[in-house]
């Protein structure tokens, strides 16, 4: 069965009750697991608390705006103090400027808008990874979240969906990296779910209309059942799984026509 009692998460994502980081957070802290819960700015401060308050476990709520090495380099030190080692990252930040999520790729598309959605999307679970390497524990198990539109041209996605595919090339690499350790890297690709991220991207309700009909289960997905499939991940569960991305989107990605 599922053990995860007593080991020590960083969540990282957190926004509101509705964010996937949020869902995770809870399910981890169902199972003993103690969380350090992160906010990227002042403004989700005190959203961040109060879900933090809510959870069953050990909870510690530190600041981190994912774009800064300093940021990364005080949470680090923050941990160190409070634990001196960790067992489980969840990483599930992404950013794009909104003005290159909708019309014509290559119209919109700017030198800046890449670097940024690049760096807020992938290189900080680079960051974390590098940061934290010498105080994650043996066993230990890395998570990020991501999208079909890294493989596959979602309207609008557009460079959201290069920078999920250098997230998912980034999940093999770490996982090589941090494997000789016994520490193991792992992508879970979310089908859409409406959560901050998603409120304002126009035409998402037609998506999830559509993968409620097309996908092979005929539904959309739940919060929970993304957290229970990271909670496999940073459990003895998947004890053979690393570098791998896992599909929690009621199937869609296996269809064409
Ligand atoms: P959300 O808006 O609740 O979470 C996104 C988080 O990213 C927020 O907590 C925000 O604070 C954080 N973030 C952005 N820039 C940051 C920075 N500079 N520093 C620190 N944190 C920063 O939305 P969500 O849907 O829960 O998104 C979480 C992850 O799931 C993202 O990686 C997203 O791409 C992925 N995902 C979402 C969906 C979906 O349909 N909602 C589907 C698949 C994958
Ligand atoms: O990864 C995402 C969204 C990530 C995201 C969302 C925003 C909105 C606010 C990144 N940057 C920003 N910047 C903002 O200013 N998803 C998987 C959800 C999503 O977003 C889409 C989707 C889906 C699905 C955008 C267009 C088309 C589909």
């Amino acid at each position: 069965m599922i053990n995860l009692k007593n080991k020590k998460a960083l969540i990282t994502g957190i926004a509101s009750d509705r964010s996937i980081a949020a869902g995770i957070a809870k399910t981890l802290s169902q199972n003993g697991v103690d969380l350090v819960l992160t906010y990227q700015n002042d403004k989700l401060k005190s959203r961040v608390e109060k879900i933090g308050e809510q959870l069953e476990s050990n909870t510690k709520i530190f600041p981190c705006d994912l774009s800064s090495d300093e940021d990364i380099e005080h949470l680090h030190d923050d941990i160190n103090k409070l634990w001196g080692e960790v067992d489980i990252i969840v990483h599930s930040a992404a950013f794009a400027l909104r003005e290159e999520l909708s019309g014509n790729y290559l119209d919109n598309i700017s030198r800046k808008g890449f670097q940024i959605a690049h760096d807020i999307s992938s290189y900080s679970f680079t960051a974390l990874g590098k940061k934290f390497n010498s105080i994650i524990n043996d066993g230990g198990s890395l998570v990020t979240l991501t999208y079909l539109g890294s493989q596959r041209v979602v309207k609008n996605y557009n460079i959201m969906g290069l920078a999920k595919a250098s997230l998912e090339a980034n999940v093999r690499y770490m996982a090589s990296s941090l494997g000789e350790k016994n520490i193991r890297v792992n992508g879970v690709s979310a089908g859409p779910i409406k959560t901050l991220a998603a409120s304002g991207i126009s035409g998402f309700g037609e998506i999830l209309k559509h993968v409620e009909e097309k996908s092979p289960l005929k539904r959309n997905i739940t919060q929970d059942e993304i957290s229970n499939t990271v909670a496999f991940l940073v459990s003895d569960l998947s004890s053979g799984i690393t570098g791998q991305i896992i599909y929690v989107d009621s199937g869609y990605n296996i269809l064409a026509v």
